[in-house]
């Protein structure tokens, strides 16, 4: 049967200073996301029959997983997923701009690339409660920003997540408090366009 596993971050839990502090980070990953891996493990322990499937494909069948459970599985599961993609997605330092092809679909999407950062910006401040903001891209190639509640993932909808920030309050509290605005803003400036580019050419 498959495990599913908590997977190492690949800088150390201070290398995101001054933009996410490194007890947040040890939290969010040694805590919180190892809880979700954990409670996934144990949900499906009760259905071994789904143990061959990937995480986007429990996702992507959500409505298959017996209703026992399904809600353990849509939030363990995605709360793994969604945290698996976070990590990657940000980086010490970021990596400037997002590459041509990706950047030119973002233009025609939006209209430019600060108008996507405007329209993700906001879709991660007016998430109500926790949640997440995403680009996504969709069955046509298309791409798509908006936010999903607790850990529900774009999967779920059929979309590929290729970015996504984490606007739960363990996210950013311990540095930010309230100010989410100033934790969306200071984002920008950790993101890896060379991982979101890897996700928006995977097929
Ligand atoms: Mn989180």
């Amino acid at each position: 049967m498959q495990i599913h596993e908590l997977p190492q971050l690949t800088f150390a839990f201070d290398a995101l200073e001054p933009v996410i502090d490194a007890r947040t980070m040890e939290i969010h990953h040694g805590k919180h996301h190892a809880a979700y891996v954990a409670n996934l493990n144990k949900a499906l322990e009760a259905a071994p029959d789904l143990s061959e499937m990937s995480m986007e494909q429990l996702l992507q069948r959500i409505q298959d997983v017996p209703e026992g459970i399904r809600t353990a599985v849509r939030n363990n599961g995605g709360g793994h997923a969604n945290h698996t993609l976070f990590w990657q997605v940000i980086a010490p330092g970021g990596s400037k701009t997002p590459h041509a092809k990706l950047a030119r679909q973002l233009e025609e999407s939006f209209g430019s690339l600060d108008a996507f950062m405007e329209k993700f910006g906001n879709e991660a401040m007016t998430r109500f409660g926790s949640g997440w903001a995403w680009l996504v891209m969709d069955v046509d190639q298309k791409l798509h920003v908006y936010s999903t509640a607790n850990q529900d993932s774009p999967w779920m909808e059929g979309h590929r997540p290729i970015l996504g920030l984490d606007v739960w309050e363990h996210a950013y509290y311990l540095q930010y408090q309230n100010r989410r605005a100033d934790y969306v803003k200071a984002f920008w400036s950790i993101v890896n366009w060379d991982a979101v580019q890897r996700f928006y050419e995977f097929d």
